[in-house]
């Protein structure tokens, strides 16, 4: 007897192998067992199983739980002050030059105890949460000393072992050059490769290696570096590439065999044909675009000709992103680059676990996979885009619970 069946629901699988727009299955039902999916199917096709808990869903939307593959949303302070510059005509660039941006959060990143920082994180994490997300990627980056950056991945860990959410941690180990040591680069690189990183590994503290590669941030040949020592300790890599201008970062994290880029905003063919030979997945942050007032898009064309993945992520962070919702990236995907409905919950799903490297555990509602999903009050799945401000999920449900 399995644990739950949820009936009387329209599925937003998302699984490739069922055929049609989202993978939809209408008057579908899902078996859930000891946190995972065990049956998927139309309500007819599993008549003849029986549950403890069998809950009839009204005709709702179901979809797999959302995937935010891409945040910065531990941090102190905020930059409020800033929006008001850019507002004035500032450029983020112009901010970062003159020592605020990144460096201005770091200050108050390495000002706040452990508990400060989950605190302050914490109504962030529960944002995104009401939005539909049960899976977050958080980064470091806001430390650029040992002690900081050990203390961000914690209040990581804390988050997620206090919410009903799964967090995957990615060390941000090059991020901004920290002011101490402005005339000194090549000894943050050194630090941060040499010591950042292989403590962080062996303390488990993160699973995931990336870097601002940009005018503003890292070189090729910096981010290259921390990328040998990634490998040597067995962390996943991933990179923020092209956002600004084109270093062809794209390039350089396929030759580490990356899970992803993402930003991409100036990535060219060369970039996207190698990220299609790695299998990457290309991470879109329209929120950074959006806050910025960028023009110049990501070439999601030329993504869907190499049949390069493409995940949509929030990328929440008090610079570039103040986003604190899922659906609203998934709507600027499709109104500022393009994508369609399917292909911006595909973003925020499949494509979104794939650049974490967990497309087989959590992404569409597949047996096997855990049980995290989300239950929506809409007609079509369109509608989780369409709307601007649209509620979150009427149910979150993480490894076959509400949550
Ligand atoms: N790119 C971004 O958009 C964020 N970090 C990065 O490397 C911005 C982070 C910030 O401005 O605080
Ligand atoms: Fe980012």
């Amino acid at each position: 007897m399995w644990d739950r069946l949820l009936v009387d629901c329209n599925l937003a699988t998302m699984d490739p192998a069922v055929p049609g727009a989202f993978g939809a299955i209408e008057n579908g039902a899902v078996g859930i067992q000891d946190g995972r999916i065990v049956r998927v199917g139309r309500r007819t096709e599993l008549a003849g199983f029986q549950a403890r808990s069998v809950e009839a869903l009204h005709g709702a939307w179901v979809t797999p739980g959302l995937v935010d593959c891409h945040t910065h949303l531990v941090f102190g302070g905020n930059r409020a002050g800033e929006f008001e510059q850019r507002l004035e005509g500032a450029t983020y660039e112009e901010i970062a030059r003159a020592g605020g941006g990144i460096a201005s959060t770091v200050k108050a990143t390495r000002a706040a105890t452990l508990d400060e920082l989950v605190e302050a994180s914490r109504p962030r994490l529960k944002g995104l949460m009401q939005g539909g997300v049960t899976t977050v990627e958080i980064k470091s980056g806001y430390g650029l000393d040992i002690e900081t950056e050990l203390k961000m991945l914690r209040a990581a860990k804390a988050l997620g072992e206090s919410e009903p959410v799964r967090v995957e941690r990615t060390l941000l180990a090059l991020h901004a050059l920290p002011p101490e040591f402005r005339e000194r680069r090549d000894e943050f690189v050194a630090l941060a490769t040499n010591s950042i990183l292989p403590t962080v590994a062996e303390q488990g503290l993160a699973t995931a290696v990336d870097a601002f590669c940009e005018g503003i941030g890292f070189t090729p040949d910096e981010v290259r570096a921390l990328f040998e020592a990634a490998q040597d300790h067995g962390l996943k890599i991933k990179l923020h590439a092209e956002q600004l201008s084109n270093l062809h970062g794209a390039a350089l994290a396929a030759d580490y065999g990356a899970l992803s880029a993402d930003h991409l905003e100036h990535v060219d063919e060369e970039g996207v044909a190698a990220m299609a030979r790695a299998h990457m997945v290309a991470v879109l942050l329209p929120g950074a675009f959006y806050a910025l007032k960028e023009t110049h898009r990501p070439p999601v064309d030329l993504l869907r000709r190499y049949k390069v993945p493409m995940a949509v992520a929030t990328d929440c962070n008090p610079g570039t992103s103040p986003v604190l919702s899922p659906t609203l990236m998934m709507g600027m995907a499709c109104t500022l680059f393009g994508l369609t409905p399917e292909e911006a919950l595909a973003g925020m799903t499949r494509e979104g676990a794939r650049a974490l490297g967990l497309q087989d555990e959590i992404g569409t509602i597949s047996a096997g996979k855990a049980a995290d999903l989300c239950v929506w009050r809409v007609g079509r799945p369109a509608e989780l885009c369409y709307w601007i401000g649209l509620q979150g999920p009427e149910r979150r449900i993480v490894a076959g619970m509400d949550a």
